[in-house]
């Protein structure tokens, strides 16, 4: 049966503040990335998500959008967006944006003119009057923060879920529906081939009552996947996306398996694939920001899960709200190169569409920041005076950060060995890391056993093999070391096998060799340290 586009395309997420600035201001722009898109094409990407390039004062990076109708002037302009799209779709790239509508930014001008209870606006937002002197409710935000915000001139309180300069939309009122589908028409029109849709699941708030008692997220249940949002979805679909050659991708928070399949049931017609979370939170305890061992059998068995729950998944190991995956599952030691092998061969060997995070393909690190002053995001901003309220030693609280800040995955992007590894000749918004001279990809890019030359064999060989695109998943063996899966397609049967640990290790599967990440034709009945092999199997399931 023939795939969807979507489903045989590899994805490339662009977070554009970090990706290549074009003109010494030290941010990442549009002109930057059309100047790499020839970087893309090579190494086989098929369709690049733009995190939000929106209008915005850029709180929370462009996830606080100001105006939907225009680019932010920091990263360019809207002719510069129509020739990326343009020059994009001459080499065959699609684009899908950000598409961000659970809140605006505080400086949006609907939000401004809400301000005035008179203003046919107030009803875009969520304004409460407080209970005694106190917010409306008890729910406390993503971010660290109480979730209500009391404004002078109006007596009321605001909702924002996320950051307080991002007040949440209300979807009681259908006229936000109706600008939500007109700005979708608008870019949709332009060219772009879906959506990348922000917290998705937690649109609708079926009530302000109090939430239950909980350590995070007070109040989730009033508004996580409740019915009101899988109508709006429906709804979004029947009106708009439909009448497009797109797809759309969910970030689902919190989801469960039931919640995914019934967001990505053909039947509904609602999402076409969603991210969930499980399996990044295998190394946490309860919240991110308190990290346990990192253990690959758990990893895999999440993965597992979510690979058996949905037909077709959004597969991701990074993003710019994650730890970089080599420092977090892999070893950014002395096994840097061989891990993220391993960690591209997991990625592009499950069923699914893989989503490739930028600078994932040449391995970059954590970042190497020493204090606070050197990180921007807003919430490692939060979540380190919440820990320092909470009585968390300062040295346990800067490990919490440096672990687990989302700007680990945002410094600037390394191009090469030059000053400020090629991504400015100004100052960047963000350091580099002192890495850039070893990691960068000049230094990789005529390596065909470097990590990014592993990358580029690997989407090729996924491009070639039907059973790698559209094949079965069967989870073999999910260890302490060593985790192997199945993938099959009729009568082919492949195996992949990966050795998560720093010595050789034994593995029972035999079959012919695909591809090892070490390069090797052969492997005998051993991995090597952290070595990733693909191996066709000659009786059945290995
Ligand atoms: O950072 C997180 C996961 O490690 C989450 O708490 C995150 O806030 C959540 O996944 C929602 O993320 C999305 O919406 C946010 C924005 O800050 C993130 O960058 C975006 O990916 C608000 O728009
Ligand atoms: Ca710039």
């Amino acid at each position: 049966m023939k795939q969807p586009w979507w489903q045989e395309r590899i994805v490339y997420q662009i977070y554009p503040r970090s990706f290549q600035d074009s003109n010494g201001d030290g941010i990442g722009d549009l002109r930057g990335i059309i100047n790499r898109l020839d970087y893309l094409d090579a190494l086989g990407v098929g369709v690049i998500w733009l995190s939000p390039v929106y209008r915005s004062p850029n709180v929370d990076n462009g996830y606080d959008i100001s105006d939907y109708y225009d680019i932010n002037p920091q990263l360019g302009t809207m002719a510069d967006m129509d020739e990326l799209i343009k020059k994009a779709a001459e080499l065959d790239i699609r684009i899908i944006m950000d598409l961000v509508i659970n809140h605006t930014s505080d400086q949006h001008v609907w939000f401004q003119q809400s301000r005035d209870p008179k203003s046919p606006y107030r009803d875009y937002y969520i304004w409460r009057p407080g209970k005694n002197g106190k917010p409306p409710n008890n729910w406390t935000s993503f971010f660290a923060e109480d979730c209500w915000v009391y404004d002078e001139k109006s007596g009321e309180y605001y909702l924002h879920l996320f950051a307080k300069e991002q007040p949440d939309l209300n979807y009681n009122n259908p006229k936000v529906l109706e600008e939500v589908k007109n700005i979708l028409s608008f870019w949709l029109d332009k060219g772009i081939s879906g959506f990348r849709c922000d917290v998705i699941n937690i649109l609708y708030k079926d009530s302000l009552a109090d939430g239950r008692q909980r350590l995070i997220l007070r109040g989730i249940e009033h508004y996580l996947s409740r019915p009101g949002t899988h109508e709006i979805l429906q709804s979004l679909r029947r009106d708009v996306f439909s009448q497009y050659d797109c797809f759309t991708v969910g970030e689902t928070v919190f989801v469960t398996p039931q919640m995914g399949r019934d967001l990505c049931d053909p039947e509904r017609e609602e999402l076409d694939m969603i991210f969930s979370f499980e399996h990044m939170e295998t190394d946490q305890f309860i919240v991110k920001w308190f990290k346990r061992k990192f253990h690959p059998g758990r990893l895999a068995k999440a993965i597992d899960r979510w690979q058996r729950a949905l037909d077709w998944n959004a597969n991701y190991l990074e993003n710019h709200d994650q730890p970089r995956s080599v420092s977090r599952f892999g070893n950014d030691g002395r096994f840097w190169s061989e891990s993220a092998k391993l960690l591209a061969t997991l990625l592009l060997t499950l069923r699914g569409t893989p989503f490739i995070y930028q600078g994932q393909e040449i391995g970059m690190t954590n970042f190497d920041f020493t204090s606070l002053g050197q990180v921007q995001d807003v919430e490692s901003h939060n979540v380190y005076h919440l820990a320092k309220k909470l009585l968390i030693p300062g040295w346990y609280r800067w490990r919490m950060i440096q672990q687990t800040s989302r700007d680990n995955a945002r410094t600037p992007m390394q191009w090469d060995g030059t000053a400020n590894a090629g991504f400015s000749t100004g100052q960047p918004w963000l350091g580099v890391n002192n890495n850039f001279k070893r990691i960068n990809v000049a230094e990789q890019i005529d390596r065909d056993d470097s990590i990014l030359g592993f990358y580029r064999e690997l989407i090729r060989l996924r491009a070639s093999l039907d059973t790698l695109k559209s094949g079965q998943f069967q989870l073999l063996t999910a260890g302490r070391h060593v985790v192997a899966y199945a993938r099959s397609l009729e009568n082919e049967h492949l195996i992949i096998a990966l050795n998560f640990s720093t010595r050789n290790r034994r593995i029972a599967y035999k079959g012919e060799v695909i591809l090892a990440s070490s390069g090797r034709t052969a492997i005998g009945d051993e991995l090597l340290p952290y070595e990733a092999v693909i191996l066709r199997s000659m009786s059945g399931r290995g």
